[in-house]
């Protein structure tokens, strides 16, 4: 355990004494743990605490292990450095439920098991879900053990985060900041604790933001932390004017201005950060010379008739002089010439809008990868953190809204097997008498979307494999024909039948885990392809800025071959990421959105209930309360507290198995505390765990003490 709990006071009454306190107070303040009373099964009664709890702006809430956390849509005086050290080595349920104390259990276990873990935060748009990563983090970088020469990796781990927000994270209309981008990150510790390096793995950007903002959303943040904020001298270098009004890729949204946003401090601390995390002035120059270049693009006006490029250019830009070619005729291979083909204008804006998705898509990725070259990452052992954008239904989805949705899925479904699934089957195979608890299994939809040949992602696929013959509503009939029956699709045929709700003629509806989401298959083939011309990655390449050289290599194989769908290598990417946690230990917050006005103090009781029910919190409650919070395979529960019983120490000659029965005997469990498995001990409730582990403490701290003793004067 940590070097810093030692210092600590452990003492099992504080825990029961919290406990008792929480009991007595209850009627106000609702419990802590919903695992702790018989009379928190039903959904009401789940809902009328977390409600009761809100009020009293006690927002964590623990079912066992794992955290729910309501947004509090206010700033609450519970994230400083006395809550941290208060939180920092001390068990779980001893104090009240907070973020900083699953992060701590998780940094303990991490450092007592010497493997890795990871913290699932999920919930969706708008829940806390970025906040709670947040804190998680400055929790690991403030209050670990450090040295001064790890203080700059703390520094730049901490600053990562305003920087890829600012370049990853928009206003919709669900939230102010909301990430469109999805993030995984490796938090690397030291033998002693420190947070010593970090890694990111960033997920499908939202690159249709740049060109498109539906109404009452905004571009990603830094463009206007740019026009507000920068300098003046700065703005002049680029070219720019202090008025976003003046910029059509900012004001598509009609609201450049938000109240809860301050861009010009906000560029004030991302300038900042950039200098911290191993930024040169050459590559910040760069970096808002592609911000400002994105800018100009989206104010190239094409003239109907003639396709004329009317911009002035200017030659601080990224693109200048080549750029009007580029845009305004396609380069087409005929026999063994080259020839321009003037674009319709259409097609033009067509070019330029995706040009400046990809110059800021390759930026992003070059950004994500030049933080993780200041982070020294060496694969010690790590805590993964995953932020991921939540499930979203907006007046009108589309393809974007499609690939979260599903990775929303794929996140549930991870859940699902790890706790629910997995938790019920070990019950099983350990030969632990159990009544197994329902759960609805969203594999089914999975399925239907990822299935190889049938799955929505393989007919969209198909689709985009026919240019010229194939457009949204084929791509909608071939869906029809192929999953037209599945319980979990519906279209305007089929709509009445299913849902009693009419659909348009180019929609489809998916039955989500978390709801149902009309989606507009407009844009879908486009938006999957996401063609970008031959020539205008020519124009790239002559580009004299250092990242855009670097973004656009000209080893870069020209699109002879068909570069993989987006939803195809999103899915890959998905994959990888699964792969990566279910190697890893995991926990979760859960987190709840309350109200959907973004307000302090409301509780919407239907909003909630929809939550609860569909992040499974009532089926994981139950299979909580009727299992076990603690196993551990016999031999390593044997190993650590085979020395507290004179039996076992300090050689056990029979199996792990008997050899833990005899402690265990010895500790005084009762029977119904505990279950032995084929080849694990289960433990009903941590407390008795805690008590287990507080013995052991003592037990360590008087060995310690008897050693010193004995060698003093040597
Ligand atoms: V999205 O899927 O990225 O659109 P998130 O990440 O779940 O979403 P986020 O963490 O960004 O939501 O929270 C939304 C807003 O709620 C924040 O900008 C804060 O204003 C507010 N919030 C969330 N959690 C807290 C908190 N613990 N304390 C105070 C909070 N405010
Ligand atoms: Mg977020």
């Amino acid at each position: 355990f940590g070097g810093k709990q030692d210092t600590k006071e452990i003492d099992g009454k504080n825990m029961l004494r919290n406990m008792e306190a929480s009991l007595t107070a209850r009627d106000r303040v609702g419990i802590q743990d919903f695992v702790l009373l018989d009379a928190y099964m039903s959904e009401s009664a789940f809902l009328d605490n977390l409600r009761k709890r809100f009020h009293e702006n006690l927002i964590y809430t623990y079912i066992g292990t794992l955290l729910v956390s309501v947004n509090p849509y206010k700033e609450l005086n519970i994230y400083n450095k006395k809550q941290m050290d208060t939180y920092m080595g001390v068990n779980f349920f001893e104090l009240p439920p907070h973020i900083y104390a699953l992060a701590d259990n998780v940094f303990r276990t991490m450092l007592s098991e010497f493997n890795n873990h990871f913290i699932l935060i999920s919930g969706e748009s708008g829940a806390g879900k970025t906040e709670a990563s947040k804190k998680i983090l400055q929790f690991y970088a403030v209050s670990c053990p450090s040295t001064k020469l790890l203080n700059n990796v703390r520094d730049r781990l901490l600053l990562s985060n305003p920087v890829l927000e600012a370049f990853g994270n928009a206003k919709t209309l669900k939230n102010d900041n909301s990430s469109r981008f999805g993030k995984y990150m490796d938090i690397q510790f030291d033998h002693q604790g420190g947070a010593v390096g970090g890694h990111i793995l960033s997920y499908l950007l939202e690159k249709s933001r740049v060109v498109h903002q539906n109404h009452g959303e905004r571009n990603f943040h830094i463009f206007y932390q740019l026009v507000e904020g920068g300098e003046e001298e700065l703005l002049r270098w680029l070219g720019l004017e202090r008025n976003c009004q003046n910029y059509s890729y900012l004001v598509q949204g009609d609201c450049a201005k938000v109240s809860s946003i301050n861009d010009k401090s906000d560029w004030r601390t991302v300038r900042g950060a950039l200098s911290v995390i191993h930024f040169s002035e050459s590559d910040i120059e760069d970096l808002f010379g592609i911000i400002a270049s994105v800018l100009h693009l989206g104010n190239i006006k094409l003239n109907t008739s003639t396709c004329h490029f009317l911009m002035e250019t200017s030659r601080r830009l990224v693109f200048a002089c080549v750029l009007k070619q580029g845009l305004t005729h396609r380069k087409i291979e005929a026999k063994t010439e080259e020839v321009l083909s003037p674009f319709s204008v259409d097609h033009a804006v067509y070019a330029r809008d995706a040009l400046a998705k990809a110059i800021y898509g390759r930026t992003f990725n070059w950004l994500v990868n030049k933080i993780n070259e200041s982070l020294d990452f060496s694969r010690k052992t790590v805590i993964g953190l995953l932020d991921i954008y939540g499930f979203e239904v907006f007046y009108v989805n589309s393809f974007e809204q499609f690939c979260i949705n599903y990775c929303n899925e794929k996140l549930q479904q991870l859940f699902i097997q790890l706790t629910l699934k997995s938790e019920q089957e070990e019950y099983e195979m350990e030969g632990i008498e159990w009544e197994p608890v329902p759960f609805f299994n969203n594999k089914i939809i999975c399925d239907l979307v990822e299935e190889k040949h049938r799955g929505m992602i393989s007919l969209l696929d198909e689709e985009c494999l026919r240019p010229g013959e194939a457009t949204d509503l084929t791509f909608l009939e071939k869906l029809e024909e192929t999953i037209g029956g599945h319980p979990h699709f519906v279209t305007h045929k089929l709509a009445d039948i299913k849902t009693r709700k009419t659909l348009d003629r180019g929609d489809f509806r998916l039955l989500h885990y978390a709801g149902e989401v009309t989606y507009c298959v407009v844009g879908f083939l486009d938006k999957n392809n996401d063609l970008l011309y031959r020539n205008g990655k020519e124009v790239m390449r002559q580009s004299k800025n250092a990242i855009i050289k670097h973004c656009f290599p000209s080893s870069e194989p020209d699109s002879k071959k068909r570069p993989e769908t987006v939803v195809t290598q999103f899915k890959s990417s998905l994959v990888g990421l699964t792969e990566i946690l279910m190697s890893k230990e995991p926990w979760y917050v859960r987190c709840i959105k309350p109200n959907d006005a973004k307000q302090p103090g409301r509780f919407d009781d239907v909003l909630v209930r929809h939550q609860v029910k569909y992040l499974g919190l009532m089926e994981h409650l139950r299979v909580r309360r009727a299992g076990f919070a603690y196993r551990r395979k016999y031999e390593i529960f044997l190993q650590r507290y085979k020395a507290l019983c004179p039996d076992t120490w300090p050689h056990w000659k029979g199996t792990a198995a008997e050899g833990v029965r005899c402690l265990i005997q010895h500790l005084g469990y009762k029977p119904d505390e505990y279950k032995m498995g084929r080849t694990k001990i289960f433990i009903r409730h941590p407390r008795t765990l805690f008590a287990t582990e507080d013995t052991f403490q003592v037990c360590k701290h008087r060995l310690a003490t008897r050693i010193q003793a004995k060698y003093k004067g040597y």
